[in-house]
């Protein structure tokens, strides 16, 4: 599924260059999709004929809500956008309330509850699945007051359990893909308990199916009464999206939720202290420092921490993502990006190594080490990269200085390294990110971002980060 979403995302952001998989939206198929999730997710009860494409009617208001949720363009129509994250696997409790009792400051009465393994699935060992779901709980207890106790018999608060389709709650799943799981707010009975949807192949450390432990975190996040954030960086966001489960942290958002409700850990962690909870940058703030910028066949990518934007033209806004749920095997915190026209690749640097992306698609063979382009031993890592057009020349900065990368000889010129103020005049300060762009060269120093002619080398402007961005 996760091959097939990026291929979706791919023939829809860059038609011209890759076959589609799916009828385009619009269609009968597209609309049933539609109908089904926004009366699973979004509380659609209605639906008085297909007017998806008209604005006022109770499915375009529910498209609306849901777009909003999503900081989607809100168009109240089923356009490619929606669409596609309309098809992305996900979380089965609704992003609106559904179950009666979510609104309001649904808590446990008590912080130490119980749980229990109530059955097992085949795709992992039981001793896999039992640290697992103790380390997902965990992750709660470390901010909070509460303590969990494993029961083996009787009836536990969090029930946890395995199941396909119709398993017994009015909520059946849904076969292979789509609803991950689910789980009930704080009450008595149900209240608490998560289940998994065993159509699914849930993994203990494979980067191939679903991660238990990030999809049973998420579970009990609603199981201790948390709904879904809108914050793409989120635990709480109802999308699945993997991350590294071994250096996982609980982001902010989801830190501020729960000890909304059960207040902070008075306790000190075993291991001392936990670091600050991981953020979601902000796109508007003024003192954003990106750490790579390229364009991919036509739209912009901004890459920052854990996160990228991308922005696609006719003045749609940027949406952000973990690069995490696009490239699992790819670092976080990249140093550089560019697109080579010659090649139609876009290359990434983190530290001594490069991969390379056809379209969405990592390409094998990568990381290679960027000795290979004849950058020499010394360089330890590059802080920008940019591709000129005109000159077919792909220049390396490693902060004031740099290189000159020759993409038709696939090797390094010769005169280099140069100081950047010598090429780009009026440039002072070290280069953080660099891009082309219609015409232009931006070269990014700190929260600046400079605005040169490719071939005078004039500088224009001087503007911020976030002028790209639309903020
Ligand atoms: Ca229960
Ligand atoms: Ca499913
Ligand atoms: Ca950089
Ligand atoms: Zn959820
Ligand atoms: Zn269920």
């Amino acid at each position: 599924m996760k091959t097939i979403n990026l291929c979706i995302l791919a023939s829809m952001a860059i038609a011209a260059h890759c076959l589609p998989i799916l009828p385009p939206p619009g269609t009968e198929q597209d609309e049933d999709v539609a109908e089904m999730y926004l009366k699973r997710f979004y509380n659609l009860t209605e639906q008085r004929g297909r007017v998806f494409h008209r604005g006022v009617s109770p499915l375009g208001e529910k498209l609306s809500e849901m777009q909003r949720f999503f900081k989607l363009k809100v168009t109240g129509t089923l356009d490619s956008d929606t669409l596609e994250v309309m098809k992305k696997p996900r979380c089965g409790v609704p992003d609106v309330s559904q179950y009666t009792t979510f609104p309001g400051n649904l808590k446990w009465p008590t912080n130490k509850l119980t749980y229990r393994i109530v059955n097992y699935t085949p795709d992992m060992s039981v001793s896999e699945v039992d640290s697992v779901i103790e380390k997902a709980l965990q992750v709660w207890a470390r901010v909070t007051p509460l303590r969990f106790t494993r029961i083996y018999s009787g009836t536990a608060d969090i029930m946890v359990s395995f199941g396909t389709r119709e398993h017994g709650d009015y909520y059946p799943f849904d076969g292979p893909d789509g609803t991950l799981a689910h789980a009930f707010p704080p009450a008595a009975g149900i209240g608490g308990d998560a289940h998994f949807d065993d159509d699914e192949t849930f993994t203990f450390r494979s980067l191939n199916g679903y991660n238990l432990f990030l999809v049973a975190a998420h579970e009990f996040g609603h199981s201790m009464g948390l709904s879904h954030s809108n914050d793409p960086g989120a635990l709480m966001y109802p999308v699945y999206s993997y991350r590294d489960p071994n250096s996982f942290s609980l982001p902010r958002d989801d830190v501020n939720g729960i000890q909304f409700l059960y207040g902070k850990n008075p306790d000190v962690n075993p291991g001392g202290p936990d670091p600050e909870p991981p953020t979601t940058p902000d796109a508007c703030d003024p003192k954003l420092v990106l750490d790579a910028v390229t364009t991919l066949r036509g739209e912009i990518m901004f890459f920052k921490g854990r996160f990228f934007w991308r922005s696609y033209p006719q003045g749609r806004e940027a949406v952000q993502s973990l690069i995490k749920s696009f490239w699992p095997e790819l670092p976080d915190n990249l140093d550089a990006a560019y697109e080579s026209q010659s090649t139609d690749r876009v290359y990434l640097f983190k530290d001594r190594q490069v991969w390379a992306l056809a379209g969405y698609d990592l390409v094998r063979g990568y990381p290679k080490s960027i000795s290979s382009m004849g950058l020499p031993n010394t360089v330890k890592k590059i802080t920008a990269a940019l591709y000129e057009e005109h000159s077919g020349k792909t220049l390396l900065f490693v902060d004031n200085y740099y290189y000159s990368y020759d993409e038709a000889r696939q090797a390094m010129d010769s005169g280099f390294p140069k100081l950047v103020e010598d090429g780009f005049p009026g440039m002072s300060g070290k280069v953080t990110a660099a891009f082309q762009y219609r015409g232009y060269s931006y070269l990014y120093s700190g929260s600046n971002m400079h605005e040169f002619s490719p071939t005078s080398r004039r500088l224009y402007r001087v503007l911020n980060n976030n002028y790209f961005l639309r903020c």
